[in-house]
């Protein structure tokens, strides 16, 4: 029997829906979604399976001018997922259309390797009419020679199953890369952490967000079967940790209990999660912390 496998990496701006399309076609929650920009730090693998294809997608950080040190190895990180691909999709907001962001992202695409298959998918098709549609994609075929358009929306569903097809048939004949009921590859205790700092992202306003960060300390099996888990956020100030506890420790509670459920549905288990909050003005430029987030160091110089 022949078997396909490969990489489809989606890229597009921050907030494009990157990571919804990722958990949709793998058909479970492998990497966060929130609805501000640059939640995705790092690529996240996603495996799906068509027919006799296995797709990796990889779902990478936004694109976007960076600023910040933190915010050049996203960036860097979303086009190495990019140039490493044997497909690369990418993702377009139907309602925002062509924006200078779009643009820069097309204009990048010219330093993709020579012959690498990329399709355009224009995604939250739910939110405009259809006319629109159809002038969007034209515009953006003119501005590159997209393989093939999607018209999606990764959030209801909409056009993704033709599209995992289509992208199964792009493969190459190739065996299985991951064993076949394997969903992501990231480790445990790095899914652990992106799930809290998804909640905390939620919770929190403005700024916070992108200024703190969560690692998993500790894990620990224990012999009733449920697992102890130790994490501690990273803050940069120490105002930021007042808020993070929020008034007598409510907001980390509730952080703390939204995550662990998840982390329990995840694994089917108990889970005894234990958040701690550290003050740490440098993170941002601490290379030990990129590591953990599986970010190269050297790529935000
Ligand atoms: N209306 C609508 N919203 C969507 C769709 N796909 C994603 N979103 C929302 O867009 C926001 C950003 O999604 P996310 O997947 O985190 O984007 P990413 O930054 O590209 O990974 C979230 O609030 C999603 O719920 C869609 O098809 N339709
Ligand atoms: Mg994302």
């Amino acid at each position: 029997m022949t078997t396909r496998a490969g990489f489809v990496a989606l890229i597009g701006e921050p907030n494009a829906g990157k990571s919804t399309l990722t958990n949709r076609m793998v058909g479970a929650k492998v990497s966060i979604v929130t609805h501000k920009v640059q939640t995705t730090r790092t690529r996240i693998r996603g495996v799906a399976i068509e027919g006799d294809a296995q797709i990796v997608f990889v779902d990478t950080p936004g694109l976007f001018v960076p600023r910040r040190r933190l915010d050049r190895a996203m960036v860097k990180a979303a086009w190495g997922g990019a140039a490493d691909a044997d497909v690369i999709v990418l993702l377009i907001e139907a309602h925002r259309g062509v924006t200078e962001g779009v643009k820069r992202i097309v204009d990048g695409l010219k330093d993709m390797p020579q012959g690498q298959t990329v399709a355009l998918a224009i995604n939250k098709i739910d939110r405009v009419k259809a006319e629109t549609l159809l002038a969007l994609s034209q515009d953006l075929n003119e501005r590159h020679a997209f393989a093939q358009t999607f018209m999606i929306s990764a959030e209801k569903g909409h056009g993704v199953d033709d599209m995992r097809r289509w992208l199964a048939d792009q493969l190459p004949e190739e065996p299985w890369l991951y064993p076949e009921d394997q969903i992501a590859d990231l480790p445990m205790r790095m899914i652990a952490a992106e799930m809290t700092r998804e909640k905390l992202t939620l919770r929190l306003h403005q700024e916070l967000p992108y200024q703190l960060t969560v690692e998993t300390e500790h894990w620990e099996e224990r012999k009733d079967g449920s697992a102890r888990v130790d994490q501690v956020v990273y803050v940069a100030r120490d105002g930021h940790k007042g808020i993070v506890l929020g008034h007598k420790g409510e907001t980390i509670k509730a952080i703390s209990k939204a995550s662990r459920e998840e982390l329990e549905e995840f694994l089917g288990r108990k889970v005894h999660l234990f958040l701690q909050v550290k003050v740490r003005e440098n993170w941002l430029d601490e290379a030990e912390r990129y590591s953990e987030m599986g970010l190269d160091f050297r790529d935000g110089d």
